[in-house]
């Protein structure tokens, strides 16, 4: 199915495509969908004036608006929707096109029919944005030329047609993106974990799991799944896998596929191979640890040399607002975590140091419930920093389990200056929130930022 431009191309020209959702992912579709002639609809639940200057945009480039409320979908109306991800499929125009029969996918799906390139896909409930940017990094330093899009930011549909046969896609894809799919097949399907997360839309873990093997639901033998052995879901959808099963595991040495033994990254396939020692990794962490394994995996299937992985694996220092290094000052190391927005991301951060930790954390509570992180906290933290709207639960959970070291902090300025007054040389200062950033800031990155230029301006003075 990918790459068969030639026969999409003439099923777009004419026909008429509801988008729905104009974030992201829906814009980037009605350019792509403009480019193909298409006669092209966007709704979105936000109004015309919510959507300025955007909408104005829009109009003039010849997309119909339909904006407040979602139009209705009868068989003469439209062809085909392409639904955006953060819309889910209960919504009144996809009940009423698959009433009809009317064809549902999402940009994933629609992307991938325009593909040449080969996709190397990486789903997963933790881990997804970094390993993907890794293998992105491995493919490039490679020499491929090399797209790294989709679920990460950059959506898919707005670069896929500029990357050939010879070239590499490396996509990040959500199970939200998944469930929109219909023949996508990557020649790499890479699933990290599965853990409970997004049930509120999905419904049940079922449902979660049956979306994210979607993403090899429609490979064939030649293509390949990397699959974590260490996490009963992904060991169990080996069975179900109608391509070549490659799994890794940090915790069991195995017959053929990607290991830890004697503290290195190993291979088995046909002989046994060693790619390099875990403490020449940068990125810190036994969750890391894993990722790396997966992309090892996905590397070796795509037949990138042992000494290429290496070098990759070696010289790769994460991404941004995921542990992210960015100072030593008077002996303490920086550390920014922003993206640790709940508390599972934050009890990893905590164990990904073996140093004392000064953590920063606080925002506004997602739901969560804090127990579970204080006990990290007790055993990890020597001084916590609480800030933001629901900062003081996590106090007061810390108070439960006997933490009293505790401090408050009116603003990010004033939570820096604390935690470089209270770290000591050989300690870790870590912000990693275990809370979304909607309190005081737009969204994570944000609040990444700020910290890490407080921290600079210590690094200034200092
Ligand atoms: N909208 C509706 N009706 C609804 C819900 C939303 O009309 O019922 C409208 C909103 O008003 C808004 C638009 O839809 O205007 C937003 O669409 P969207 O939520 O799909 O967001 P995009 O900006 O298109 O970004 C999407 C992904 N967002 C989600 O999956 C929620 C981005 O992933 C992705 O980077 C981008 O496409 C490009 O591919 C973000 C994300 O949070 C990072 N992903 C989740 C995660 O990682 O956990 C899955």
């Amino acid at each position: 199915m990918q790459g068969e431009e030639g026969t999409f191309k003439v099923k777009l020209a004419g026909k008429s495509v509801l988008v729905v959702g104009a974030g992201k992912s829906g814009q980037a579709v009605c350019e792509f969908l403009s480019q193909k002639q298409a006669r092209i609809t966007l709704t979105d639940t936000k109004t015309e004036e919510q959507m300025q200057p955007l909408a104005e945009q829009l109009k003039a480039a010849g997309i119909r608006l339909a904006l407040g409320d979602y139009p209705q979908v009868t068989r003469d109306s439209f062809d085909l929707l392409v639904v955006s991800p953060g819309v889910p499929l209960t919504v009144p125009p996809v009940a009423q096109a698959k009433a009809m029969d009317i064809p549902v996918i999402g940009e994933l799906e629609l992307a991938y029919r325009f593909a040449r390139a080969p996709i190397v896909a990486i789903t997963g409930t933790n881990g997804k944005t970094t390993t993907t940017s890794l293998i992105g990094q491995m493919f490039r330093d490679a020499g491929y030329h090399t797209l790294v899009a989709g679920n990460i930011g950059l959506p898919l549909a707005s670069e896929v047609e500029n990357y050939s046969r010879q070239d590499i896609i490396v996509a990040e894809v959500s199970s939200f993106q998944l469930e929109t799919t219909q023949s996508f097949a990557p020649r790499v399907a890479v699933v990290l974990n599965v853990t409970p997360d997004h049930l509120d839309r999905h419904g049940s873990m079922a449902e979660y799991i049956r979306a994210k093997s979607l993403i090899f639901a429609h490979q064939d033998q030649e293509d390949w799944a990397v699959l974590n052995y260490d996490d009963p879901v992904t060991r169990e959808m080996a069975a179900d896998c109608p391509s070549q099963v490659l799994f890794f595991s940090r915790q069991h040495i195995l017959e053929k596929g990607i290991y830890v033994q004697d503290g290195k990254i190993m291979v088995a396939d046909q002989g046994v191979t060693e790619i390099t020692p875990v403490n020449t990794l940068r990125i810190p962490g036994a969750h890391n640890l894993e990722n790396a394994l997966a992309a090892v995996a996905a590397g070796y299937a795509m037949g990138i040399a042992a000494t290429d992985l290496a070098r990759t694996l070696e010289s790769f220092a994460g991404v941004a607002h995921r542990l992210e290094y960015v100072a030593t000052i008077d002996g303490v190391k920086y550390i920014n975590d922003s993206k640790g927005t709940n508390p599972d991301a934050a009890i990893k951060a905590l164990d990904a140091y073996n140093e004392p930790i000064i953590l920063i954390a606080g925002g506004k509570n997602k739901g969560s419930d804090f127990t579970q992180f204080a006990r990290k906290i007790k055993e990890k933290v020597r001084v916590l920093i609480v800030l933001g709207l629901h900062g003081y639960q996590i106090e007061a959970a810390a108070r439960d389990q006997g933490f009293t070291n505790i401090l408050q902090a009116q603003d990010y300025p004033q939570a820096v200056r604390l935690a470089h007054q209270q770290a000591r040389p050989g300690e870790v200062v870590l912000l990693s929130p275990a809370c979304a950033s909607w309190d005081m800031f737009n969204n994570f990155e944000e609040r990444g930022e700020l910290f890490k230029q407080e921290v600079l301006k210590l690094k200034g003075r200092a």
